[in-house]
């Protein structure tokens, strides 16, 4: 058996358990396709608790400090066994990577190891210092880009914390062993934007948005395998109750989709499982 390790990475409240709950629910149904389940993952009752909560009409709520560190899910893809390893860790360790400068010492496995890293940002961020050269010029640290705010206790924009640690990802990874691994940008609640901004795809999402992030992806398409998803859970905001009530009425494992560009052109999949398809090499 292989052991084919992808990582999620982002920011708190990126939208990264619960994507996870949600392609649970799409992997346990599988009945067609390339990826199918082969057996059961070990933290099987943490997820289902997270899936459950989805099927009955609500998001999952915030990962707490003490979850177990690893999330395995046991797959196959046609013949291909493997597992699926998604450390499930607060987004503030991904924070604090970027302020500390250094991966714990335990991650050089799962950085040596990860065939892919799926970095995960919400499509609406509020109050985030976006354009910090633009806020600087025009009051230094004092600042606000946000009015009635005080943004010069907000961290660093998440674009630039993305940029920063996608590229101190791909450092680690050269000097741990060299092998090119996927990296994807997935850019959640996809629904949260009107039908023409989601129709833009999310490669373009980047480049109104978040420039540099955009301007990274573009610049290195030649040296690293980059690819941006923008993904929808359901198709809508479960926080909305005339949604909730038409999900809780459908069928949840079937709902959202996910935007992309992977033949250049902007497409729209119903599966929501497409950004970890493409990182093992899975698509049908
Ligand atoms: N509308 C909408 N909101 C989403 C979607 N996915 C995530 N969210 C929102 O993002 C919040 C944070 O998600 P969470 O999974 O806790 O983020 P994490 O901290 O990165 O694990 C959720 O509570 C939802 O409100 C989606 O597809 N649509
Ligand atoms: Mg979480």
């Amino acid at each position: 058996m292989t052991t084919e390790t992808i990582l999620f990475a982002g920011p708190s409240a990126a939208g990264k358990s619960n994507y996870l709950f949600r392609a649970w629910l799409s992997i346990a149904k599988s009945r067609e396709g390339r990826l199918r389940t082969n057996g059961t993952p070990d933290e099987l009752d943490y997820i289902w608790e997270g899936s459950n909560r989805q099927l009955s009409g609500e998001f999952a709520q915030k990962t707490q400090l003490d979850v177990s560190e690893m999330i395995v899910i046991p797959l196959m893809v046609d013949e291909r066994k493997l597992e699926l390893t998604v450390p499930d860790r607060p987004g503030e360790d991904w924070s604090n990577l970027y302020f500390d400068r250094r991966f714990p010492g335990h991650w050089d496995e799962l950085i040596t190891s990860a065939s892919g890293i799926l970095f995960f940002l919400p499509s609406q961020i509020p109050d985030d210092p976006i354009d910090r050269m633009q806020t600087d010029q025009f009051g230094g640290s004092n600042a606000t880009m946000a009015q009635g705010k005080d943004m010069s206790l907000s961290g660093p924009p998440m674009q630039t914390l993305i940029t920063d640690v996608i590229m101190m990802c791909v450092e680690r990874r050269r000097q741990l062993n060299g092998r090119p691994m996927k990296l994807g940008i997935v850019v959640t609640a996809w629904d949260m934007l009107h039908d023409e901004d989601q129709w833009i795809g999310p490669l373009d999402h980047l480049r109104q948005e978040h420039k540099l992030l955009h301007d990274f992806v573009s610049t290195n398409a030649d040296v690293l395998d980059m690819s941006v998803f923008g993904v929808s859970l359901f198709g809508g905001d479960l926080n909305d109750e005339e949604f909730r009530a038409e999900v809780l009425a459908g069928e949840p494992s079937r709902m959202g989709y996910t935007f992309h560009n992977l033949q250049g052109a902007v497409e729209r999949s119903d599966d929501v499982l497409l950004p970890i398809k493409w990182a093992l090499d899975a698509l049908d």
